[in-house]
């Protein structure tokens, strides 16, 4: 199965993918983890990604397809399916990850959306950002990660839903509890 868990920041989306992958085994690809790798070994991709990261904007569309396409292609186990945690975040993206998918055969099976309301959101973050050490995690840069969400992510929701692919999870509460919503979600799709 090929997942996309989504989400605004701070939903949960990297908490809850690490859960999906040691009950599944499916291969994870986190978008912003990558780029944050590229930006701890001082890459040009890793300089370009951080300009933009530290300013809560979102990467450039076509050097993200890129990116996503190139770590797909360097990974042949993910073609027995992918949790893709923070991509796609655009339409543009997520009419790319369909060709990406199909292109190798598969297809996108569900979009599992953490849905957490803001207030939750910027606490997450702001007590995250006391031991993240990470550029995006301060207020400012919160508003503006929620702002980018609000107007160009969370459009997705109508796309996948429309496709019949989204999933609503209400994301606040226990870890555990939001798991055990997934799973049942999960595996209500692997059953069709
Ligand atoms: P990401 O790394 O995806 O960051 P994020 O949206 O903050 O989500 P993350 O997965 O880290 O946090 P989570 O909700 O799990 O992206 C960072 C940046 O990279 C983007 O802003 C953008 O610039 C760039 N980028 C990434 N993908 C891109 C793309 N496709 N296109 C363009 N640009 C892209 O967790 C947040 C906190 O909440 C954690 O501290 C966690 O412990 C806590 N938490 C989780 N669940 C909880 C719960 N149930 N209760 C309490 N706390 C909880």
């Amino acid at each position: 199965m090929n997942i996309v868990i989504f989400g605004a920041p701070g939903s949960g989306k990297g908490t809850q993918s690490a859960l999906l992958i040691e009950e599944y085994g499916y291969y994870h690809i986190s978008t912003g983890d990558v780029l944050r790798a590229q930006i701890a070994q001082g890459t040009e991709l890793g300089k370009i990604a951080d300009s933009y990261i530290s300013k809560g904007q979102l990467i450039p569309d076509e050097l993200m397809i890129d990116i996503l396409d190139d770590v797909l292609s360097a990974h042949p186990e993910s073609a027995k399916g992918v949790v893709f945690d923070g991509f796609p975040r655009t339409i543009h993206q997520a009419d790319a990850l369909d060709v990406l998918l199909e292109k190798r055969g598969g297809k996108l099976d569900i979009v599992v959306g953490l849905e957490v309301e803001e207030e939750e959101l910027i606490e997450r973050l702001i007590n995250r950002g006391k031991t993240s050490g990470r550029s995006d995690d301060n207020m400012e840069t919160i508003k503006k990660r929620l702002d980018v969400y609000n107007n160009q992510t969370n459009p997705l929701r109508d796309h996948y839903m429309e496709q019949g692919k989204y999933e609503a999870v209400h994301g606040m509460g226990s870890i555990e509890d939001i798991f055990a919503n997934i799973k049942s979600v999960v595996e209500k799709h692997r059953s069709l």
